[in-house]
């Protein structure tokens, strides 16, 4: 059979969200590259694979996907065995609920406050050669330390967002969490000890270490 296949570019956070999920079960895949940089994400071809003309986009046989929150969870749930079940689906439905709710707190409280901090210092910069909008940095890092207070009192109670166990909730905050340690602004997490720990722990996992090789760190 033929490995899935995963159409971007390995420095992209969505593409790395993907790519961690395959790495985390295991699965056989093949990396496609789209490179965004020269704008190949544009071209009617990956339009035809993401309508949005944005990577990634994920092929498994005829099946086609587009977004990567939705493509990894495809993936968590091809690849599920009784011992790997990162969504908590044969655990419980109060178990999958608790993925469920801190895999959408990462979309809705912790990606928008996190993400124009990365935008503005790193994204932009590289690939439009645009100055950093300072405001837009200092609103967001004060509404991600809002956030974080609430992460802080979470990792408190339980050793992973969901529960006692590493779930997609957790996994889902690598990317742009991973180009945040590479700003200026790195130390804000110094402030949270449970969060800091946390992200330490995700960043030592194996398949974590294996994806963010093809990420850099400087820019
Ligand atoms: N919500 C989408 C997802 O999670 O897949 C976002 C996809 C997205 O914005 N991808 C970026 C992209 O294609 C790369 S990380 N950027 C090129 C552009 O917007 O022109």
């Amino acid at each position: 059979m033929s490995p899935v296949k995963v159409f971007g570019h390995p420095m992209s956070t969505n593409v790395a969200r993907v790519l961690l999920c395959l790495e985390e079960v295991g699965a056989e895949y093949e990396l496609v590259t789209v490179d965004f940089l020269a704008g190949e994400h544009s071209s009617p071809q990956h339009v035809q694979r993401n309508p949005f003309g944005k990577i990634p986009a994920f092929q498994d046989g005829e099946l086609v996907l587009f977004e990567s929150r939705a493509i990894a969870k495809y993936i968590l749930r091809k690849y599920r065995t009784a011992d790997l079940d990162l969504l908590a689906e044969s655990s419980g439905i109060e178990e999958s609920a608790m993925v469920d709710v801190w895999t959408e707190v990462e979309a809705q409280q912790y990606y928008p406050a996190i993400s124009p901090v990365v935008f503005e210092c790193i994204i932009f910069p590289v690939m439009r050669g645009a100055a950093t909008n300072q405001i837009v940095v200092d609103e967001s890092l004060d509404r991600l330390r809002g956030v974080l207070g609430v992460y802080e009192a979470r990792l408190e109670k339980s050793r992973y967002l969901a529960g006692d166990s590493v779930s997609f909730a957790d996994l889902n905050h690598f990317p742009f969490t991973f180009y945040f340690m590479a700003t200026p602004y790195a130390s804000l997490f110094d402030e949270f000890p449970k969060v800091k720990a946390w992200w330490e722990g995700l960043m030592a996992r194996p398949a974590v270490q294996r994806v963010c090789k093809n990420m850099p760190t400087e820019f």
